[in-house]
């Protein structure tokens, strides 16, 4: 800033100067009050040192050993593996590899799905970076690592306060070799509402171009009109389309008719012949049993010719043996997530499959040291987020009763804390299933998990019970995202929607039986560009600009963190989570090769308008900047 003055300043730039110039000019050292990268970090340091991070109790930081990283030979290149086989034979060339192999092959979730379903999506980029590359080495041999989509898209501009296109890239680097896969939402793409056809075929273009390779695509009623736009927008861009089935009930309760045998059967039918390379069965819930699971993957594997992906959650403990079951049925890909990531609410643990397949002829080629590195360093790191942890430390096998997808139960129990109901969670998840029940027992996943979710909380908040909906429903506000599944805006369920209480929701209200995204109008994305320009004062990115029109106060609100904070991403995780202690001293690198050294020196009386001087050292300077105290 000295210099930038001195270049400014009239009598330099009229040549009017001497050797007293300096001396004889105090306004050089006037500079103008600009927060700077590292003001804006130490901000936000000190802010979350005094009031804390939301969902993690305010303690003292607790000192933590730093994370193992496997041993690998970063000379060498990286081995080759299925992203080379599709960018080299295209989808089609990837589906007869895949049905080539006499082994069963792994996906690896733990990059999204296993902390999603643990730890409420909270792993940071920070976190993911620093194992992308060891992962790319060690297991080469992977189908694919899950690594985007689902919630992780805004839960990282929601509560993460980073970029998820930047991760996207980031580890695409990293890992250049391994199929990226993602979770899209069929027509609700990465969000819990059915968006304009036009913000689909955009997202999947963006995301195809940022580096994914297979979309796992499900719609939250399987519902096929839903997801046909966007297979053929995955097909379109040259990507793996993996159209999904989620299962729900229970093909072997001869009671349970509803969700039989037969109805997956005709969906796999449809979702083949509706052009989708892979066939996904979703168990989000982990409801699938290991005899249910060998006879539904042999009869789609007696109607249908592409390869089948299954997925499950470990909940019940049974994920081993279903799994077994179903690769003695033939299912070609499963899902799993390194061990120290795996289990309970998270996918079933890919070091005790391997192990179990031992001595069979569909044991697939991956290292078991390998699995048990990785496994170290994200037992490690999975100790930073300990306050987002479920408290689920056992095998729940109510997960058959109240069929809560693994995805929301840590989610779904933060959010009952945050309208005060954590000590009535049990009463959550009883009410959770009698509304599924009162919706005519329906497919639960995002975003019509939520939608049950929603109405459960509302009913526990409000002592309400089933028969209180029906006799004093007409006079209650029920949740936006009730009424909107009732309007038919998240599509159309099996059966239909009860009458009776759909009528007491609308309230006069019509409801839609078309695919929503006939009815929406069109993004203008050049408006929108236009839009975002003005209120952010600079161009946007196209990636920028698909975020905005998924998420319009997500997005905004995370361009004012950055604004105050600048970005804060750089942070490791402990600093983020906790800010420093008295004397801590902490690198932090805010671009390749520019690493900042901060010290926290001491933290200031609390003022008579509620603000405190938090005193840094930054690269050895004195730095002082004032927070408000909100604890
Ligand atoms: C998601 O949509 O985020 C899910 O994980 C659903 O299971
Ligand atoms: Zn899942």
């Amino acid at each position: 800033p000295f210099l930038e003055n001195v270049i400014k300043h009239k009598n330099f730039l009229n040549g009017e100067y001497d050797t007293s110039f300096i001396d004889s000019s105090p306004e050089l050292f006037i500079f103008p009050k600009r927060k700077d990268r590292g003001t804006k970090m130490l901000s936000y340091i000190g802010t979350v040192t005094v009031n804390g991070f939301p969902g993690v109790e305010k303690k003292r930081k607790p000192v933590f050993s730093k994370p193992y990283i496997p041993k690998v030979k970063y000379s060498e290149p990286i081995p080759n593996g299925t992203k080379q086989i599709l960018d080299q034979n295209g989808p089609d060339g990837l589906v007869r590899w895949i049905k080539d192999q006499k082994q069963v092959l792994f996906t690896d979730t733990t990059f999204r799905d296993a902390h999603q379903s643990l730890l409420a999506t909270r792993f940071r980029t920070n976190d993911l970076k620093h194992i992308a590359e060891p992962t790319a080495r060690l297991l080469p041999e992977l189908f694919s690592m899950e690594m985007w989509g689902g919630a992780t898209f805004d839960v990282a501009y929601r509560f993460l306060k980073e970029d998820p296109w930047e991760r996207l890239l980031t580890l695409r680097q990293q890992a250049p070799n391994i199929l990226f896969q993602m979770l899209l939402r069929a027509s609700n793409a990465v969000g819990y509402t059915n968006y304009p056809d036009n913000v689909i075929k955009q997202f999947v273009e963006k995301s195809a171009q940022a580096g994914i390779d297979v979309f796992r695509i499900f719609d939250s009623l399987n519902w096929v009109k839903g997801m046909t736009l966007a297979i053929d927008e995955v097909r379109n861009n040259g990507k793996i389309a993996e159209a999904a089935i989620c299962y729900t009930g229970d093909i072997t309760d001869p009671l349970r008719t509803k969700y039989n045998l037969q109805y997956y059967i005709d969906i796999a039918k449809e979702l083949e012949n509706s052009g989708a390379h892979i066939l996904g069965i979703k168990d989000m819930a982990g409801l699938l049993k290991p005899q249910a699971a060998y006879t539904l993957i042999s009869a789609l594997k007696d109607q249908i010719s592409i390869p089948i992906h299954l997925h499950t959650h470990d909940t019940s403990g049974n994920g081993i043996l279903m799994y077994s079951k179903a690769i003695d049925a033939g299912v070609d890909i499963v899902d799993v997530a390194v061990s120290s990531m795996s289990g309970l609410t998270s996918q079933p643990s890919a070091n005790s499959l391997l192990y179990a397949l031992e001595g069979t002829e569909r044991k697939p080629e991956l290292s078991i040291d390998s699995l048990e590195q990785l496994s170290h360093y994200w037992e490690d790191v999975r100790k930073y987020y300990s306050d987002f942890e479920s408290g689920m430390i056992s095998p729940h096998t109510e997960i058959y009763k109240h069929e809560m997808p693994g995805g929301q139960y840590s989610n779904l129990q933060q959010q009952a804390k945050a309208v005060g109901l954590g000590d009535r969670w049990e009463e959550v998840k009883t009410m959770y299933r009698t509304v599924n029940d009162m919706f005519g027992d329906i497919v639960k996943v995002t975003p019509s998990s939520k939608v049950v979710g929603d109405m459960a909380l509302f009913m526990v908040q409000n002592n309400l019970t089933e028969d209180d909906i029906y006799e004093k429903g007409e006079s209650l506000d029920f949740p936006d995202s009730v009424v909107e599944l009732f309007e038919g805006y998240l599509g159309q369920p099996h059966g239909g929607f009860p009458k009776e209480l759909q009528r007491i929701i609308l309230k006069g209200r019509e409801a839609i039986t078309v695919r929503p995204g006939e009815l929406l109008e069109s993004v203008n994305f050049t408006d929108l560009r236009d839009t975002l320009f003005h209120s952010l004062n600079r161009q946007v990115t196209s990636h920028e600009l698909i975020s905005y029109a998924l998420y319009p106060k997500v997005f905004m609100d995370y361009q004012k963190t950055v604004e105050l904070y600048g970005d804060i991403s750089v942070l490791d995780t402990p600093t983020f989570l906790y800010g420093m202690r008295l004397g801590e001293e902490i690198e932090v690198e805010i671009e390749q090769g520019k690493t900042l050294i901060v010290k926290l020196v001491s933290i200031g009386e609390a003022q008579a308008d509620g603000t405190r001087v938090i005193y840094f050292e930054l690269n050895g300077q004195p730095r002082e900047v004032i927070i408000k105290d909100e604890s």
